[in-house]
């Protein structure tokens, strides 16, 4: 990270890291949803992620992959493969989290067109859950559940889309429910513009979630949520030997379940 970034992910809890995707990893990627979007549905109304607020509420539910992005058969799963433990972000998760870094859980699709409701907004540093937390110590940043959020789209200005409170992970105070329901206060609530083949990097400590999608063109991200390599969020997935044999090691050590000798270390 430069001085620039880790001022900036210490300061306001995200990053936005620009051409972390080449123009042909994007393309390969988009393909292969393309060629799978049969199989992309809409979130069903009962599972509505507005939390009943009228300011994110939307005429659909946002559009979710009903298939592992990472079992897709080949070529289409290898854009999606290359992502976890992608060279250009390594570094990133190396100084953010530190090195043995982990999956948690994911690649998860978030897609979204003109009218999907949003999200509530949750997490912030209040109250301090320790899986998903951001401290500052030694010198050093120490984030639990950290995400990359890869974009295939671009994402400008008043589309809507994920949304944060800048330097919220650091909050001493709980965040009030009309503030995460975005009918209080919105000015403290920042919409995250980013060209298609950025990473957005965020620390789950941060109070973020998602504004309605008011662009014409579709929203397509792909979130991976990566935690130290001694500690699980999410459960621990068990991967067939097969699947894992089709890895490279990089990839088979960001799947290494949770635990701490002698774990593997993501090269650079
Ligand atoms: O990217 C988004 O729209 C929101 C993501 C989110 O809320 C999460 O990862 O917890």
């Amino acid at each position: 990270m430069t001085e620039h970034e880790r001022y900036l992910f210490d300061l306001r809890g995200y990053l936005v890291v620009e051409n972390a995707l080449s123009p042909g990893e994007v393309q390969a990627a988009n393909a292969a949803l393309d060629q799978h979007w049969d199989q992309v549905r809409p979130r069903p109304r009962e599972q509505s992620l507005s939390g009943r607020s009228a300011a994110l509420q939307g005429e659909k539910g946002r559009l979710e992959a009903t298939f592992n992005l990472l079992h897709l058969p080949r070529p289409w799963c290898e854009p999606f493969r290359q992502m976890l433990a992608h060279g250009r972000i390594v570094p990133y998760l190396h100084e953010l989290i530190g090195t043995g870094f982990r999956l948690d859980h994911g690649p998860g699709l978030i897609a979204m067109e003109e009218g999907c409701e949003g999200h509530v907004l949750h997490g912030g540093g209040e109250p301090h859950d320790p899986s998903q937390s951001y401290v500052y110590k030694n010198g050093r940043m120490h984030n639990g559940l950290t995400v990359v959020s890869w974009q295939l789209t671009e994402v400008r200005l008043g589309d809507g889309g994920f949304c944060c409170i800048p330097g919220s992970h650091k909050a001493n105070v709980a965040c009030p429910q009309d503030i995460k329901l975005w009918e209080a206060h919105r000015d403290c609530v920042v919409q995250v513009a980013a060209p298609a083949g950025s990473a957005v990097l965020f620390t789950e400590a941060l109070t973020h979630g998602t504004l309605p999608w008011r662009g014409q063109a579709q929203r397509r991200s792909i979130l991976y949520k990566y935690s130290p390599g001694f500690l699980a969020w999410g459960g621990v997935p068990s991967h067939p030997q097969e699947f894992l044999d089709e890895l490279t090691p990089n990839q088979r050590a960001v799947l290494a379940p949770p635990f701490r000798p002698n774990r593997p270390v993501v090269e650079t």
